[in-house]
């Protein structure tokens, strides 16, 4: 597969996630496309560019989609802090999207608009419902889980 972005790739250093990745990607999708051995929790592949580095980073996120555009749900399980990717995507907000056998160059932005936010969680937490849990868990941090919408360029 040919990345669309410009730059090195860098696995990530968890296996589980490098292994998803390139097991997706080598199969063009046909494989690795949901979580562990959930095929009710699809997924895709989004390849940034490195806030610092500006080496590609590829991490697969639940597959949430609505009239073509993706939602990327910065949860990281509702760990205390968002996830590295969520700097790459502010800092270089042309990210790549693969969901099936091609990528694609998407326009990344956080939603800031409550009511915008509130109706694409919902699409979420309908895919994947371990999201429910996760919110409480950030917010008890006082962190809220950013969402990125990305709409195809
Ligand atoms: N994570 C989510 O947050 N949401 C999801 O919906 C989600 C679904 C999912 C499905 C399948 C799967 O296999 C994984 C899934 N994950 C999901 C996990 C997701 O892919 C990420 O692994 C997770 O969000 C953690 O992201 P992270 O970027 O914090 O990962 C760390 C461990 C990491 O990989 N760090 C790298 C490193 O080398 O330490 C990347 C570092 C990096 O990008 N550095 C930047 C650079 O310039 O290169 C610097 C960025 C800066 O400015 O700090």
């Amino acid at each position: 597969m040919t990345d669309l972005l410009e730059g090195e790739y860098q696995p990530s250093p968890a296996d589980w996630v490098r292994n998803q990745v390139e097991l997706y990607e080598s199969t063009a999708g046909k494989e690795g496309w949901y979580l562990q051995d959930r095929k009710d929790w699809p997924i895709v592949v989004i390849t940034s560019q490195g806030a610092k580095s500006g080496k590609l980073r590829k991490n697969p996120v639940m597959r949430v989609e609505h009239d073509g555009a993706y939602l990327a749900v910065a949860s990281k399980g509702g760990a205390p802090e968002h996830p590295v990717w969520y700097h790459n995507f502010l800092a270089n907000p042309v990210v790549q999207l693969q969901d099936g056998p091609e990528p694609a160059l998407y326009r990344a932005r956080v939603i800031e608009d409550q009511t915008e936010y509130d109706e694409w969680w919902q699409r979420a937490t309908e895919v994947y419902e371990p999201y429910v849990e996760y919110k409480p868990r950030a917010e008890a941090t006082g962190r809220t889980i950013p969402l990125f919408l990305l709409e195809r360029i």
